[in-house]
């Protein structure tokens, strides 16, 4: 008689310690679960928090090799991690499920899900859908890579989740239900994780086939060829549309079957992106059923989101932006143009890790409208070489850079818009605006 184990007794694999691999960890633990925890830095920068809710049975951390993929059916791998990486080609070898935490959501979600992906606008329009459907008394969720994680936002008396999703969550996810979804726009980014652009735009474009109503952007080329449920554009005639907008003067009018339901100028937000944006989360809401009164009395008192083309406040004359959200080169055209809209000189701060993208347009649009340059980060040597701008400088610090910047403008506004990753100075965008809002303020 064998008096063995019969039967392998399989358990899940957590790949990250971040905020990812946390959210899984607790969600496992809850349901008494089994699983393994691996990240391959020595000390992750949450492990106390892990060892302090006893989460770390089963853990590995350090460089990874194939035993810990032993006893192990299923993977939930954080979306930092690329598929370059070895971990995941030898899950592939051995068939070994593997998830993100979004399909994991999915499994256990108790109301609809909205989707939202694209280049640039995400958080944006995440943010301002949410507040729609607060603003008509459900009990809206938004989470996502707006940065809750979406297992530790599940909730049981949640009427809808409003998600972010990124395309490193969407490489992951293979099945997932979604109410509707809409890419915002498409353009060059992360091209580092991507073997080329165009696997970077199938990667995007992989949420419609989730989508019961699908939303489509017909401003946006790539998908303005796509059959959808719902559509909207600016200056486009389109019947298809339920909500349009056109230019009137210098403002957009936002409109729903030919009736007006708002102007730009009632905005607290500026530039046309934004207006694409609201036409996207409209066109989400409406889908839902939200009622068109209370979104727009939402997006009348919507302020965007910190380090989002933020006004930050007016020091001689002169007006302050943090963009630092901007880590790529459209969203820093973006930023000018529609700058540009209402101010007539501005002083750019730019720079940082360049990502492997072309930069050529957005050069040539500051060597035609902006006078000032104040370069920052590992970009400076290149972004020099390209630029010819009146007034060029290199800061090496941000608190040199708001001080050039501050000594250079003669009215106008200042922006820190800086088309980069921000790794090279800071912790993250967050920490690059603080620091720039913070030299901003200090002796104002
Ligand atoms: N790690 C490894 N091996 C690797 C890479 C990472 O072990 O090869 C470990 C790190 O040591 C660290 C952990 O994984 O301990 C970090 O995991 P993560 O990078 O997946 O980050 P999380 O903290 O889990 O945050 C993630 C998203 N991060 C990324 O996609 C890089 C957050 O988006 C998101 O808010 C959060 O989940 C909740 O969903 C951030 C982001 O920059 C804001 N997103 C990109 C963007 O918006 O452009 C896509
Ligand atoms: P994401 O979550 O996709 O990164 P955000 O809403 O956080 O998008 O905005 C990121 C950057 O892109 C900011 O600099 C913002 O001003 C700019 N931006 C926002 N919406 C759009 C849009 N629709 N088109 C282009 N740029 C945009």
């Amino acid at each position: 008689v064998n008096f063995g184990r019969k039967h392998k007794v399989f358990m899940k694999l957590i790949l990250g310690m971040g905020i990812t691999g946390l959210s899984v960890a607790r969600f496992f633990s809850n349901k008494n679960e089994i699983f393994r925890i691996a990240d391959s830095r020595k000390i992750p920068m949450l492990l106390k928090v892990f060892q302090e809710e006893n989460l770390l049975d089963d853990c590995y951390c350090g460089e990874w090799n194939k035993s810990i993929l032993e006893d192990i059916d299923e993977v939930v791998i954080s979306p930092g991690i690329s598929q370059s990486e070895d971990i995941v080609k030898w899950i592939r070898e051995k068939k070994i499920k593997l998830i993100s935490d979004i399909e994991l959501f999915g499994r256990y979600s108790n109301a609809p899900i909205i989707g939202i992906t694209g280049s640039n606008g995400k958080s944006t329009v995440t943010q301002l859908l949410g507040e729609m459907a607060l603003a008509s008394n459900l009990n809206a969720v938004i989470c996502g890579n707006i940065g809750s994680p979406v297992l530790e936002s599940i909730s049981d008396t949640a009427d809808l989740y409003i998600v972010e999703l990124s395309s490193y969550q969407l490489d992951y996810t293979s099945e997932l239900g979604l109410f509707a979804g809409v890419i915002t726009n498409i353009s060059p980014d992360h091209l580092d994780r991507y073997d080329n652009y165009e696997a970077y735009i199938a990667s995007k474009l992989s949420i419609y086939p989730y989508c019961e109503n699908v939303i489509i952007n017909l401003d946006e080329p790539l998908q303005s060829d796509m059959e959808g449920d719902s559509y909207f554009a600016i200056e486009k005639n389109n019947s298809n549309c339920i909500f349009l907008a056109r230019k009137v003067g210098n403002s957009y009018e936002v409109l729903y079957q030919d009736k007006l339901l708002v102007s730009s100028n009632e905005l607290l937000v500026v530039g046309k992106h934004n207006i694409e944006n609201l036409l996207a989360a409209l066109t989400l809401g409406y889908q839902f059923g939200l009622p068109i009164k209370q979104m727009i009395k939402a997006a009348k008192t919507f302020k965007g989101l910190p380090h989002r083309l933020e006004f930050i406040t007016s020091i001689n004359h002169v007006d302050f932006y943090n963009d630092s959200k901007s880590t790529n080169a459209i969203s820093t055209k973006t930023a000018i143009n529609s700058l540009l809209e209402k101010y007539s000189q501005l002083v750019l701060i730019l720079g940082g890790i360049a990502k492997q993208e072309n930069y050529s347009e957005l050069f040539e649009l500051i060597s035609e409208k902006v006078k000032t340059v104040v370069l920052i980060g590992d970009s400076s040597k290149f972004f020099s070489e390209q630029l010819s701008v009146p007034t060029l400088k290199i800061a090496r610090s941000m608190e040199e850079a708001v001080g050039l910047s501050k000594s250079l403008a003669k009215g106008g506004a200042i922006v820190l818009s800086p088309a980069c990753a921000s790794f090279d100075m800071f912790d993250d965008f967050n920490d690059r605006g603080d620091q720039f809002k913070h030299h901003v303020n200090e002796g104002s």
